[in-house]
Order: structure tokens, then C-alpha cells, then sequence
């Protein structure tokens, strides 16, 4: 594939910059927003969600990565690699999301309610060398103490004690990684408690779980260091009929405590919009932690493209002017494919929708709108999806210093035959 010239695309973003003036909006503004739009790029699409221990590991509680191709990391510094790796396909300057399942423990095996900060040193020491925020999430799955499909939430105190233990360490850890790192550490909370079959008693788990994370909180950390997350779920494949951190449970806990509630775009049924969710939270909550997702016919965690989802749930943080108040983090794992192109495909996905928001000219919408032309508002909306976006997205890239178009593609596929395919 030939490269494009960079006078092409200074050409191509001039003509661009031009056409959106007339709709009163200003591409350098854009390009400088976006430029500093952080998105947090989860660790586990790097190998599948196995994470490095020894004697636990892999997916329970409803998740599930599927495919077999090769070249996954298999260690803290293969996956750091990868990573870098990817970080240079995608503009902008992001975040690393960590399971604390990537604790790096020598060859020790240190039970996760044992976890300390010194266990994430090379992670720490690498994003700080990066100049690159760490977002954190405590692992309450893939694991013995997990095997009865209940963690804190289960009526073993024995069981329930593990979790609530090893939640607080990774708090412990997470606020340690904010105050090194210089930003806050969003550290979600995502417990897969839950149940096949139609439980006799619904209240009983969450009034444990509800405990449990009240346990989990007594602890105060500073919010410059530590921002406390919780994500709600609709159900998994073995959790069908039951999930104790629903959707109002998480949001009722998440609002009463201060804590961000998080919405993956998996954990709702499929008609339902995640994007709709965004303004009615925000009346309430001050933040809101998103997990961009592609839900296919379930919480498949597929590796997010440029749909109506997510456009829509970017228009969304644009039209209540909330980037602020927003976090993004991705949460897919695709093991079918190469995943240097899953996690690059994703981010710039993600950033894309972003872009198109950013330079959605909203005013005019909202005019239509107050004037009752629904139709002209209809109308708008339609012409805007053929404005040249794509001339600004390329000019991103250029200014951000990564390839342009599908350039990338070509240098992820390099490295695959230089890197991943050498791993046996
Ligand atoms: C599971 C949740 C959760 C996980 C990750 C690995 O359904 O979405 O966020 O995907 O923490
Ligand atoms: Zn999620």
C-alpha cells in the first residue's frame, strides 16, 4: 500500500478546516481537545485475561475470551512490549489499566489478598517512564476462592473475608500508583457474583455484598490519588438469572458512597442505550467511569468499532459537555486475532467517535430543536455523518506522530512476524 503524502493531508485538512468553519466549528480546537483525551487501554486484551500467576488465572463468572491465535504475552515484559507497541499506532497520550492479576511476584506465589505495591514495581516504573497514567482493577475471578460463583457476596466468611481483603490491597496499591504516577488511579470494582438458576434469596447476597463494599471503603484515600469505581452487570453466560451487582445496585451504592459507578456497554440488554444513561447520571453522580465495549447478541466483549453505540455514547459526552467528568476505559478481549491489531482497531475506534463528536456542530441541533424543526434537526444530523472528519482524524495523527490511515496496520503485522509469532 503506498503512504500518504503529508501534503496531501495538510491539503485534505485545510479543504476540511474550511467546511467546518461555515458550520461554526473551529478543527485546530478539536485536534488540541483531542490530543489530550485520555483513554485507558486495558491490559488483559493483551492476553486473553490470563494474567501471570502460577496457580490461578483465566476467566470465570460469566466472562470468556475465545480464539487461539497466536502470540498473546506471556509475561510482564512481553506484554509491556506489546503494549508499547500499540501505543504507537494510536495518537494522544493514554492510560494502562492493570488487573491485579499482572502482579509480577518472581516466581513467588502471593495470595491475592497479600497483593503490595512492590508486586506492580515494573509496571509502575515503565508508565512512569512512558509518562502514562495506570488505572487499576482488584481480580475477583479465575480463582479457587471464586469457584462457587460468589466472592463477597457469598455466605462462606471465609470466602467473602478473601475478597473483601484483596480488594482493599489493590485500593492500598492503587492509591500508591495515583501518588506515584502523578494522576489519579481509577481503580473499578467489578464483583461476577451471581447465579444460574433463580436464587431464593436475592437480598440476602447483596446485603452482603452491600456490607462487604462498605468494608471494603472504610479506608479513606485521597481522590488526587485514588478514584474508587464500580460497575454494574446485567448477567453472564452461567449467571443468567442472577447478577448481585445489578444495574440499580451498583448505581444506588454508587450514589449514596460517593463512589464513580461504571457502565461497560456489554452489561445491559441490547436494546438499551448506554448512551441515554449518560445525562441522567450525571444529574447525580459527578463522574462516571464508561467501559467502551461491543456487546454481539451478549456481553461478548468483542473489539469496539465505529458504530451507532459508540458514536452515540460520545455525542452524548459531548452534548452534556461532560469530557471532564468522563472516564474511558476499554473492556474487550478478542483471542482470535492478532491483538496488537484488536487493542490498536479499539482505541482508534474509540477516538474517532470521540473526534466526530468533538466536531459535531451541536448548535445547530439544539436550535432545530427548540424551534420544534424536527425534521430539519433530522436532516442535519444525517449531513453531518458526511462531513470530512477523516481529513481532521488523519491530521491527528500526523500531528501526534503515528501512522496515518492504514499504515499501522502494515507495522502491526511486522511485528507480528518479527515478535509474536517467535513466541512459542
Ligand atoms: C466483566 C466486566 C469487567 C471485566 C474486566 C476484565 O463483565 O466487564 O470489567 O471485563 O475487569
Ligand atoms: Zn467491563
Amino acid at each position: 500500500m503506498g503512504k500518504i503524502s503529508e501534503l496531501t493531508i495538510q491539503q485534505a485538512y485545510e479543504g476540511a478546516k474550511a467546511r467546518y468553519a461555515l458550520l461554526g466549528v473551529d478543527t485546530d480546537a478539536v485536534l488540541a481537545k483531542i490530543m489530550k483525551q485520555p483513554i485507558s487501554l486495558h491490559c488483559w486484551q493483551g492476553d486473553d485475561v490470563r494474567g501471570f500467576e502460577t496457580d490461578a488465572g483465566g476467566t470465570s463468572g460469566g466472562i470468556l475470551s475465545t480464539g487461539s491465535y497466536p502470540g498473546a504475552a506471556r509475561n510482564g515484559d512481553e506484554l509491556r512490549a506489546d503494549y508499547e507497541k500499540a501505543l504507537s499506532l494510536i495518537p494522544g497520550k493514554h492510560r494502562v489499566n492493570l488487573h491485579a492479576i499482572y502482579a509480577e511476584t518472581d516466581g513467588v506465589s502471593v495470595p491475592r489478598d497479600q497483593l503490595k505495591t512492590e508486586h506492580f514495581r515494573k509496571w509502575i516504573d515503565w508508565a512512569k517512564k512512558l509518562g502514562v497514567g495506570v488505572d487499576f482493577n482488584p481480580s475477583c475471578f479465575g480463582h479457587p476462592m471464586a469457584a462457587s460463583g460468589f466472592t463477597v457476596s457469598s455466605a462462606d466468611e471465609e470466602v467473602r473475608t478473601f475478597w473483601i481483603n484483596h480488594v482493599k490491597a489493590c485500593r492500598a496499591i492503587a492509591s500508591d500508583i495515583g501518588k506515584e504516577t502523578g494522576t489519579p488511579c481509577v481503580m473499578n470494582i467489578w464483583f461476577p457474583d451471581g447465579m444460574k438458576d433463580q436464587p431464593a434469596d436475592r437480598l440476602g447476597y447483596r446485603q452482603r455484598m452491600k456490607h462487604a463494599m462498605d468494608l471494603i471503603l472504610l479506608t479513606k484515600y485521597d481522590r488526587k490519588y485514588l478514584v474508587d469505581a464500580f460497575e454494574s452487570k446485567l448477567f453472564g453466560i452461567g449467571v443468567e438469572s442472577y447478577t448481585v451487582a445489578s444495574h440499580e445496585f451498583v448505581l444506588g451504592y454508587g450514589l449514596k458512597n460517593d463512589v464513580t459507578v461504571c457502565y461497560d456497554m456489554g452489561h445491559f440488554h441490547l436494546t438499551e442505550s448506554v448512551a441515554d444513561k449518560i445525562s441522567a447520571t450525571l444529574l447525580y453522580a459527578d463522574t462516571l467511569l464508561l467501559h467502551v465495549s461491543r456487546p454481539v447478541r451478549w456481553d461478548s466483549d468483542h473489539v469496539v468499532t465505529l458504530n451507532d453505540d459508540l458514536l452515540s455514547l460520545a455525542q452524548e459526552v459531548k452534548r452534556c459537555d461532560a469530557f471532564e467528568r468522563i472516564y474511558f476505559a476499554l473492556d474487550f478481549f478478542d483471542g482470535s486475532i492478532n491483538r496488537i491489531m484488536a487493542w490498536v482497531t479499539g482505541t482508534r475506534a474509540a477516538q474517532k467517535a470521540i473526534l466526530i463528536a468533538l466536531l459535531e456542530p451541536t448548535f445547530l441541533l439544539l436550535e432545530a430543536e427548540a424551534a420544534g424543526n424536527y425534521g430539519r434537526r433530522l436532516a442535519l444530523v444525517e449531513e453531518y455523518k458526511s462531513l470530512p472528519f477523516a481529513a481532521v482524524w488523519d491530521m491527528f495523527c500526523q500531528q501526534a506522530g503515528v501512522p496515518v490511515g492504514t499504515d499501522w496496520v502494515d507495522e502491526a503485522g511486522e511485528y507480528e512476524q518479527a515478535v509474536l509469532l517467535k513466541r512459542a
